[in-house]
């Protein structure tokens, strides 16, 4: 065979190769949740962080650095194959944004949720609070785009605005649902700091909630249980968008790695960090920059969003 052949038969079987291994999924068969990078997390904080720093030092609600974080975030999904669409609502005197991106597919009757608000406090740039959670939400999105993910339930997440006012913007999105609409949401996981530089790694509490509510905790914990990091459980409260949702009687779960609440002398010895200290002493302040994230926290949370997801999406 003339040597100049070779290279275009290597090429060919190394594309056969490459084809042969890409990880689709047909509906029924099970897929490993992803590894997901932290670095691309991270690029994608930097993101926010930059769109901040362009807009006025914030991405609250009402100023130009929100409504460029949704911006970015869409064209990202969109790019990936996710459709889009920007919802918005009124408050304080502004017009508020949010963003819900549905994976083509799925059962329409029984739709699997995932959000994460994209607004900061005024402030300051909100990357841990909640640069976070909505950085790690969108690289799973493009996880499940990578995949080609074919879940055996309809996948839908949402980029939540006006958070910091009260939860307006998930309050709006559940109220702007019919009832038959929002019946077919059978859970909700809420992902709100995820990445505390002296981190907790608290799972949302299925106590008090509808049934069904406890497989999206047990998904959570799993996570954490296969890499032997050990958890606690948080009364979910009211204090972040998954309210919105259970006040409607939608199972929901969540995960948070802490706020201005203060490590105990016992959770410093299990997760390691400072005892006595706050998990986030920047929370909703200016210095809740990119370098008020712990990544290995960053990294474990973003894990464990893809490994919840894929789990109860049957993906
Ligand atoms: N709601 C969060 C904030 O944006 O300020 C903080 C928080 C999240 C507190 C989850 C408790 C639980
Ligand atoms: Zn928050």
């Amino acid at each position: 065979m003339p040597r100049k052949a070779v290279l275009p038969i290597a090429a060919g079987l190394a594309l056969v190769a490459a084809v042969l291994t890409i990880p689709t999924a047909s509906a029924g068969q099970s897929l490993a949740a992803p590894d997901i990078s932290v670095a691309n997390v991270q690029a994608h904080l930097n993101q926010f962080q930059t769109i901040a720093n362009n807009n006025g030092g914030n991405r609250a609600h009402g100023r130009p650095g929100y409504k460029a974080s949704v911006d970015w975030v869409k064209a990202k999904l969109d790019a990936a194959g996710w459709t889009t669409s920007v919802r918005t609502f009124t408050t304080s005197g502004a017009t508020g944004y949010n963003l819900i991106a549905d994976w083509p597919g799925g059962d329409a009757n029984n739709v699997l949720m995932a959000g994460a608000h994209l607004d900061s406090v005024s402030a300051g740039p909100g990357i841990n609070d909640n640069g976070s959670g909505s950085a790690g939400l969108l690289e799973v999105a493009l996880a499940v785009s990578r995949a080609q993910a074919r879940p055996t339930k309809h996948l839908r997440f949402g980029w939540w605005g006006a958070e910091e006012l009260g939860l307006v913007g998930s309050t709006a999105y559940v109220n702007s649902l019919s009832t038959t609409d929002r019946a077919k949401i059978k859970g909700y996981l809420n992902f709100d700091m995820t990445g505390s530089p002296n981190p907790a790694y608290f799972v949302y509490s299925s106590s008090g909630q509808p049934t069904g509510s406890s497989a999206l905790q047990s998904a959570l914990e799993e996570h954490f249980r296969n890499i032997g990091v050990p958890t606690e459980t948080t009364s979910v409260g009211g204090r972040s968008d998954h309210a919105a949702f259970a006040r409607s009687g939608i199972p929901v779960g969540g995960l948070f790695s802490g706020a201005e609440g203060r490590k105990t002398a016992a959770q410093a010895q299990k997760w390691g960090g400072t005892a006595n200290a706050a998990f986030d002493p920047c929370y909703h302040r200016s210095c809740d920059r990119t370098t008020n994230i712990n990544a290995t926290a960053l990294d474990r949370h973003s894990d464990a969003i893809a490994y919840s997801i894929w789990k109860l999406a049957g993906i």
